[in-house]
């Protein structure tokens, strides 16, 4: 047991000096929870495995400090003083505080790091986001339904040529956005550059055939920085400023490149593409930390958008609450967190302007929904005092049956959604699964059953027919 860390009831964690992180320990056999707590708090702060005589009194005053443990849960509250972090706004130095060590060290069978807290004085040191959905939004005039996507499939193996021409099939389709899958690199059947230049010159195409702007969202993670900029630098020479997205593989690239690539792009809107979280949050998982967690790192190191799941209607695992939680993490200023509130903002939450602020985006937010169309100038989009929003990005099994049963559960239309095989398996071709897409928002939006509509398009009734048959829910 190593007391320096144990201050329960102590309130001045509370003083916007301090990081709060909500914990589930599960300590290993025949160790006391209350022990491996101040074993966790040291090794994710300032101590080892034994009471250290080296500690300074400065170095004792950064402490982290237990302040609440729940016998019954197993929840343990720890506080970090904040300034104990690399300067410069550095998410990998807080990984490796709170998400390091700690999962490997013996004393416990579970740690499962659910939820943090942001102090107001911390935020301005972090990035946040920069080039955010209201941007996306504004360069596609898009404003009554979500951003609606593809993914190319198969996820690799096609050549530049046979890539783009999809693109072009999916756009000309009516599709707004479509990206690569996350282990789309330079292969040698597919060489950046080539895939680069055919997607312009099928964007090109597909433009001018609809009068629609469209977005590609480029995935530049790479072996190294230098890497990752030369193929951004290639982008940016070839494609039209606002028609691309950087995505980075963030779990499997590192916060280091995410943060690299939003420094260097603070224009261009940042995809943080989660692969590999489930090793760390799947709620069969005892260690690791949480989607919300991860959410909130995503917007504290400034990606534009991160993939927050389906909320239990596709192909992924995740429940509702957990996606649709995040998913509020990323989008909201004043958002509840399964352990904290979080207010993304520069100023105090009892700040008269704050609060006004928050009660118009809820207001904002919920005639958006009803009135199935965002407004132009979104209360945060241009506020100094405020974190600006990273948009959820809606992926995983998903198929046009499936966007009415989506859209009731998480009650925003400000998200981008990508299908793959929702779109690339629709029996009459990419094309048309684009618009069974369109059709199945365009039936949402006029208040219509996607049966009902589909009386008058067909590629929406063969979709029904088709992924009713072959969609997620059947494959389950
Ligand atoms: C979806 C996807 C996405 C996952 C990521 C895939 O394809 O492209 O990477 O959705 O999961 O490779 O599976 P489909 P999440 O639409 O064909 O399923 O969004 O949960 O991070
Ligand atoms: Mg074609
Ligand atoms: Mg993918």
């Amino acid at each position: 047991m190593q007391k320096d860390y144990l201050f329960l009831g102590d309130q001045s964690v509370f003083n916007d000096n301090y990081v709060l992180a909500a914990f589930k320990l599960v300590p290993a056999d025949g160790r006391a929870l209350d022990d491996v707590a101040t074993e966790i708090a040291a090794e994710s702060s300032t101590g080892s495995n034994v009471k250290i005589r080296s500690a300074t009194q400065y170095s004792t005053s950064v402490n982290a400090r237990i302040y609440d443990i729940n016998e019954q849960t197993g929840i343990v509250k720890i506080a970090y003083p904040w300034i104990i972090f690399d300067q410069g706004g550095n998410i990998q130095n807080i990984m490796t505080f709170l998400a390091g060590n700690i999962f490997g060290t013996s004393d416990i069978k579970g740690c499962k790091l659910l939820d943090v807290y942001f102090p107001t004085t911390m935020l301005s040191q972090y990035d946040g986001p920069s080039y955010t959905i209201d941007d996306m939004r504004a360069y596609l005039n898009l404003w009554d339904t979500p951003i609606l996507g593809t993914i190319i499939k198969p996820k690799i193996g096609l050549n530049a040529t046979e890539y783009a021409e999809l693109c072009y099939d999916f756009w000309a389709g009516g599709g707004h956005f479509v990206k690569n899958d996350e282990p789309q690199a330079d292969q040698f059947f597919c060489p950046y550059e080539k895939m680069v230049d055919s997607i312009r010159l099928a964007m090109d195409k597909a433009e001018q055939e609809t009068g629609h702007t469209k977005v590609h969202s480029f995935n530049v993670s790479a072996a190294d920085f230098d890497t990752m900029i030369r193929r951004a630098d290639y982008i940016v020479e070839k494609m039209k400023p606002g028609s691309y997205a950087f995505l980075v593989d963030g779990i499997t690239a590192g916060w280091t490149a995410v943060q690299t690539i939003r420094r260097h792009y603070p224009n261009v809107f940042l995809h943080f593409h989660r692969a590999g979280h489930g090793a760390f949050t799947r709620e069969e998982n005892p260690i690791g930390y949480s989607v919300e967690f991860l959410t909130k790192m995503a917007r504290l190191a400034g990606a534009s958008g991160i993939h927050t799941g389906t909320a239990g209607v596709g192909k992924m695992s995740g429940d509702v609450s957990t996606d649709v939680t995040s998913a509020y993490l990323a989008l909201k200023t004043k958002a509840e967190g399964p352990y904290f509130t979080q207010y993304w903002s520069h100023i105090p939450p009892n700040d008269s302007d704050l609060v006004s602020i928050v009660e118009e985006e809820e207001k904002l937010w919920n005639e958006s929904f009803e009135k199935r169309h965002w407004d132009k100038n979104p209360s945060q989009a241009n506020d100094w005092r405020i974190i600006k929003r990273t948009c959820p990005i809606v992926s995983g099994g998903l198929n046009p049956v499936l966007v009415p049963e989506f859209l009731d559960k998480i009650k925003t239309i400000d998200y981008i959604t990508t299908m793959g095989g929702g779109i690339h398996a629709h029996p009459m071709g990419t094309r048309a699964g684009a618009k069974a897409m369109l059709q199945a928002y365009d039936a949402w939006k006029n208040r219509q059953s996607l049966e009902e509509y589909a009386k008058n398009f067909e590629e929406l009734a063969v979709a029904i027919e088709f992924y009713n048959e072959h969609g997620t829910q059947a494959q389950k």
